[in-house]
């Protein structure tokens, strides 16, 4: 065990090592190495390879959050605590936790639309700068589930929790029991069965689910998704939000993504880990972005019917946004300011 961690360590070691040689010598890696050697600097340069010229990291410009739609105080929240020099997943999840506490919201958390039979079963992940994430899904009755994600990261040997389990052990957390289906939501459930067709509605249906992304004073990037899923979905239906790779992927060498939408289609694209590996191998976050969606597009002539949005941003603080049917937006918390940007989009017709 301690040989395997001392291998894992000199691996890591080398790889940071190429990197910043890849990066002295004109060869290889767009970003990625802004963690290194780099402590007690403001500024530090490394090559971004569309352009061939050197990237510049500049500390000045951090701390910045991003989250999915229109989350105002969540991102405000996330914003406020990395100013004041909180470490970026433990402002994710302060930010997150915004939503799911936010009883109006009918995608995250308390409030949120049930299943089929009429049960609130919320997914989520965290990932951290170190790489180590955490995940629950199909859980009930407990509300500020990203939080538990962090805990399973933290308390347990493991990355995934599910239903009863993860349940057990939020309560064995100190976390408290609570009704995740408020009285809305359960008129708007029994309005939905007097014709129960499963038809996600692009925007409007989906337009809840929130991930936000997080760069910290330290330039660390971290990451939180939370979900209550589709509504209605059959029981047992989990999404992409909390499967990491798909909703989420953070590698603090390159930047992060986060996903909202239909998941299923997430999920067979990996979408998250995509944008991350493109943007390693030097796209920008827009351009991750935008070729992430067009790998979903141009296998699935369905894509009319459903919408995927991803949001990433990378290690010098470059945000990136796509989507594929106009609606979408996502803020922007930077210099103390916190905006919603609107987001372009693949389908034109
Ligand atoms: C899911 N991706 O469960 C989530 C839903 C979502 O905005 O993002 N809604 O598939």
């Amino acid at each position: 065990m301690v040989w395997l961690f001392e291998f894992e360590k000199n691996s890591s070691m080398k790889r940071r090592q190429f990197i910043k040689n890849a990066s002295l010598t004109g060869v290889g890696l767009a970003v990625g190495s802004s963690a290194l050697n780099c402590e007690n600097q403001t500024n530090e340069k490394s090559l971004d390879e569309n352009t061939n010229t050197f990237m510049t990291i500049d500390k000045n410009k951090f701390p910045k959050a991003i989250c999915t739609w229109g989350f105002v105080k969540a991102n405000a929240k996330a914003g406020e605590e990395l100013s004041k020099g909180v470490k970026a997943l433990d402002a994710a999840i302060a930010g997150v936790a915004v939503e799911e506490e936010n009883i109006k919201n009918t995608t995250v958390g308390k409030g949120g639309a049930p299943d089929r039979e009429g049960n609130v079963t919320l997914d989520a992940c965290v990932m951290d700068s170190n790489g180590d994430c955490g995940s629950v899904l199909y859980v009930e009755n407990i509300t500020n589930v990203a939080a538990l994600a962090k805990k399973v990261m933290e308390d347990t040997p493991h990355v995934i929790l599910a239903g009863d389990g993860a349940e057990e052990f939020a309560y064995s957390q100190g976390f408290k029991k609570e009704k995740l289906l408020t009285d809305a939501s359960e008129i708007a459930w029994i309005e939905w069965k007097k014709s129960p067709e499963y038809k996600p509605i692009i925007n409007i249906e989906n337009h809840d689910t929130i991930g936000m992304l997080c760069l910290d004073k330290d330039g660390d990037i971290a990451g939180a998704c939370t979900t209550s899923g589709l509504s209605y979905k059959m029981k047992g239906r989990v999404g992409d939000s909390p499967i990491i790779g798909s909703g989420l992927f953070i590698d603090n060498e390159i930047g992060g993504a986060v996903a909202t939408g239909m998941g299923e289609e997430v999920l067979k694209t990996v979408g998250s880990f995509l944008i991350v590996e493109l943007m390693r191998n030097g796209m920008n976050p827009q351009q991750a972005c935008e070729e992430a969606i067009r790998r979903i597009v141009s296998k699935n002539n369905r894509y009319k019917d459903f919408q995927i949005a991803y949001i990433a941003m990378n290690k010098a603080g470059e945000i990136g946004s796509y989507c594929i049917h106009e609606g979408f937006t996502y803020m922007m918390y930077e210099d103390g300011k916190n905006e919603n940007v609107k987001v372009g989009f693949f389908d034109k017709a």
